[in-house]
């Protein structure tokens, strides 16, 4: 069915490789387009509770865009292919109501750590090597990588990062708030499963409204704490509500997914 990336659901959880490992899994425009299908079909899935994003092979979760395909770009091109992308992959996995849970499991690089940035969680191998390069190129990120890294690091960091185009190891960017742990490359596929069994016991529709309320936070002219109690308000419809406290009071564990 897709040419670039492999779609799997095991229990609730989709599982996304990006698939050239010979191109160290490089987003070219197909890819791309493949990724925006794939999480949207798993998004609409009501089995489906969280989503692993990792890339094929040993060696990268993602090395960028696959400059190759964009190097003979000019401004408008430029200019449309970052407006595009932001739009039908990066922005589009932040604004899921599925969790995305990205296993960093080698190089992400440029629109590889953007991908990596867009996604809710970020668990990352000890071999995971992480850098925006792009100024070393003559551009700059422009998958979101200048407003996300900022969000997650703070102005210093990211300033150091985009300017110098140079690659942190995991441990640093573990210590920097850029992912959320560091463990070795055998453990990885664990640690992030771990992470999606806890909120899988949780409810689907809350989890959502908390993706929507703490989005808003970064959205210009949107005041979070109005999108938080709107967001608050609609819980009290959803069947969820009434399984969890309906179980609180019954002194069991409640069950938002059976
Ligand atoms: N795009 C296309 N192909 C790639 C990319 C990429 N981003 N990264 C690696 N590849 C390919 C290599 O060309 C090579 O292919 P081949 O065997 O046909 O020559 C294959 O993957 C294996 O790579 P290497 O032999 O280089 O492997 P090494 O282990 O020696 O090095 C590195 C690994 C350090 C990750 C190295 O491959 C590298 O530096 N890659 C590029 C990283 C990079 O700069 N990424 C950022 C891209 S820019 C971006 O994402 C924003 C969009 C900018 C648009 C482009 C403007 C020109």
């Amino acid at each position: 069915m897709y040419n670039n990336i492999l779609s799997e659901q095991k229990k609730q959880i989709n599982y996304i490789t990006i698939n050239r490992p010979k191109q160290l899994n490089a987003l070219n425009k197909e890819t791309i387009e493949e990724l925006h299908q794939a999480l949207k079909v798993a998004d609409e899935n009501p089995e489906v509770g969280v989503i692993i994003l990792t890339g094929s092979g040993d060696k990268a979760f993602v090395a960028g865009a696959d400059i190759k395909e964009f190097a003979d770009f000019s401004i408008s091109q430029g200019g449309e292919l970052a407006m595009n992308g932001q739009k039908i992959l990066f922005s589009f996995i932040e604004n899921l109501s599925t969790p995305v849970i990205a296993a960093v499991n080698g190089f992400a690089l440029g629109g590889g750590l953007e991908l990596a940035m867009a996604s809710h969680i970020r668990v990352a191998s000890s071999n995971a090597r992480m850098g925006l390069p792009e100024v070393s190129l003559g551009v700059i990120p422009g998958y979101g990588g200048t407003q996300r890294l900022t969000q997650l690091v703070g102005k210093g960091k990211a300033n150091e990062m985009v300017f110098t185009a140079g690659m942190i190891k995991a441990e640093d960017a573990l210590s920097w708030g850029l992912v959320n742990y560091v463990v070795k490359p055998e453990e990885l596929m664990a640690k992030a499963e771990d992470i999606a069994g806890r909120i899988l016991k949780n409810s689907a529709s809350a989890i959502s409204s908390a993706i929507k309320a703490i989005n808003a936070n970064f959205e210009d002219g949107v005041n979070g704490f109005e999108v938080e109690i709107e967001e608050f308000g609609k819980c009290y419809g959803t069947a969820d509500f009434k399984e969890g406290t309906t179980a609180f009071m019954e002194k069991r564990k409640a069950n938002f997914r059976g």
